[in-house]
């Protein structure tokens, strides 16, 4: 492999080196070869939303995810690394934000990537070594044998975790709501090893994607950078078929639920036993949040009293045969989510059970890049 030597001479001299495990990875089946760099390297390592459930929450090493609507800690630890080795990850604008040169700015970047056209897309800043390789290969071929994490750049990377948690305590004590945060937290405690998730769009992806941490064997999916609104309900019939035994949990915004909800009947009549969460914030939250930061709050087309009607959804339920469900606030909100995930008929058969959480629909997206703004910046 070219570079080889120079490669190795950039991890050896890093002090703060960081990883990002793109897609590219899990394509390239060379999950076994990255666990190995991982452990024999020591090197700390963050995802994007389509590699996040690669790793259990709590994984030695996991910062989190970074880029425009992430974690803050995740893009801290890019914005300060000394080195980047991004694996199989196309580093979009919605990762690295809209200026390349203000990308990890202190940091050398290896890119790995198979495809020439994605490498060639970067401008050069000087800071980058473009490898245009599988992913495999390039791990198979790079194997660490010595630590090269300081204990100094870990403890840094922890600090900010603890500085800057997605869901702090008092989110827990807001009341009237329910936070998003909390039920993400919330879910993914209530679910079992090897469940799958399936989310939507707006901002109930983004909740779930920050907030939701993963279980062992557990697949998260999203339409990922399409983001369709209505992809949920039937990727998880889609799930359900494909894995029969699987519990499958949809999550969906109020107006996703909207552009595919013909597909209730498909579940009730095929019994299918799918979980499906309604984040209602009573309209499209994520466009609200956009009117509120750049049209000084002048809402249009986004909620009942500005042009966008919204159903009610235990009649829909109802109509639909569909077992119902509401959660209002936090009070027992993990009993309840068990109820949800546990309700069964005659103590044996799994039911469909459409249930309401509801959000505060002044509920914003926290933290989330502004446009024009490095991804140190987040708020
Ligand atoms: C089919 C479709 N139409 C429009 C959009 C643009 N869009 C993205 S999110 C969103 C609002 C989503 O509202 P909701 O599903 O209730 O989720 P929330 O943001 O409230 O969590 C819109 C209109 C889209 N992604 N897909």
């Amino acid at each position: 492999m070219i570079y080889k030597e120079q490669i190795f001479n950039l991890i050896e001299s890093a002090k703060r080196p960081l990883l990002i495990v793109g897609n590219g990875v899990r394509m390239a089946k060379a999950e076994d070869e990255l666990a190995k760099f991982r452990l024999c390297s020591g090197i700390p390592f963050v995802t994007t939303w389509a590699t996040k459930d690669m790793f259990v929450e709590g994984t030695r090493g996991l910062v989190g995810t970074f880029g425009v609507s992430a974690t803050k800690y995740g893009n801290l630890a890019v914005q300060n690394a000394d080195l980047i080795i991004s694996l199989g990850c196309r580093l979009d604008t919605h990762m690295a934000g809209p200026d390349w040169r203000k990308f990890a700015p202190k940091a050398k970047k290896i890119i790995v990537d198979i495809d020439r056209a994605e490498l060639d897309k970067y401008p050069r800043t000087g800071s980058e070594l473009k490898v245009c390789i599988d992913v495999k290969e390039f791990l198979q071929e790079i194997k660490p044998d010595s630590i090269f994490w300081s204990g100094e750049w870990i403890g840094q990377i922890l600090k900010w975790k603890e500085q800057y948690p997605i869901c702090p305590d008092e989110y827990y004590k807001q009341k009237d709501y329910v936070n998003p945060y909390v039920f993400m937290n919330e879910l993914s405690k209530a679910t079992k090893d090897g469940d799958i998730i399936i989310t939507d769009a707006g901002a109930t992806l983004t909740w779930t994607m920050q907030g939701y941490g993963i279980r062992h064997r557990q697949r998260l999916f999203s339409a990922f950078n399409h983001s369709p609104m209505g992809y949920a309900l039937p990727a998880s019939i889609g799930a359900q078929y494909a894995a029969p035994d699987a519990q499958v949990i949809c999550i969906t915004g109020d107006g996703g639920m909207m552009m595919n909800i013909q597909e209730l009947e498909t579940i009730s009549y095929n019994k299918l036993p799918i979980k499906i969460f309604v984040m209602n914030n009573g309209g499209y939250g994520i466009i609200r949040q956009t009117q509120d930061r750049w049209l000084e709050g002048r809402h249009a087309g986004t909620g009942p009293s500005n042009g966008l009607g919204m159903s009610d959804f235990m009649k829909i339920a109802g109509a639909f045969g569909l077992y119902y469900m509401r959660i209002f606030d936090h009070a027992k909100i993990d009993e309840h989510i068990k109820d949800v995930l546990n309700i069964s008929f005659a103590g044996k058969i799994k039911k469909p059970v459409l249930c309401e959480v509801m959000v505060n629909p002044a509920q914003k997206i926290t933290p989330k890049l502004d446009p024009g703004k490095s991804l140190e910046e987040i708020e």
